[in-house]
């Protein structure tokens, strides 16, 4: 009994390469369709507040499919913006509004606002 639910999974999911003849009749594809297979997580959420003309904290370290959560505390607008690469590019941000990013690779992002360039940050993504 064990045995055919397993083969059912391997066969649903295409995940492992069996030597199992069924798994031979799975679409290539299918794996990137399987919901059973790989459960893309969404990780912690990280709060960044934007106050007094600064990100707080300006450096953040979250890991892959964390979400930096960035909210506007001052009664000015900001905006999110990449350094480079375009990867934040948020609309201007009222008093209260929030932008959040879903970071999905490893990687450094420097940022800063797009209204006072002055205003600088950084999300590591380890
Ligand atoms: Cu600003």
């Amino acid at each position: 009994m064990k045995w055919v639910f397993l083969v059912c999974l391997v066969f649903l999911c295409g995940c492992l390469d069996g030597s199992s003849p069924q798994t031979q009749q799975t679409p290539s594809g299918v794996a990137d369709n399987c919901s059973t297979c790989v459960v893309p997580a969404v990780g912690a959420v990280v709060n960044v507040d934007v106050k007094d003309f600064a990100f707080s904290p300006q450096d953040v370290r979250v890991k892959v499919n964390d979400v930096v959560v960035w909210t506007n505390r001052d009664s000015v607008p900001h905006a999110i913006v990449s350094d480079s690469g375009g990867e934040l590019n948020s609309a201007l941000l009222n008093n209260g509004e929030t932008f959040s990013h879903l970071f999905k690779s490893a990687e450094v992002v420097n940022y800063h606002c797009s209204v006072h360039p002055s205003m600088k940050g950084t999300v590591t993504v380890e």
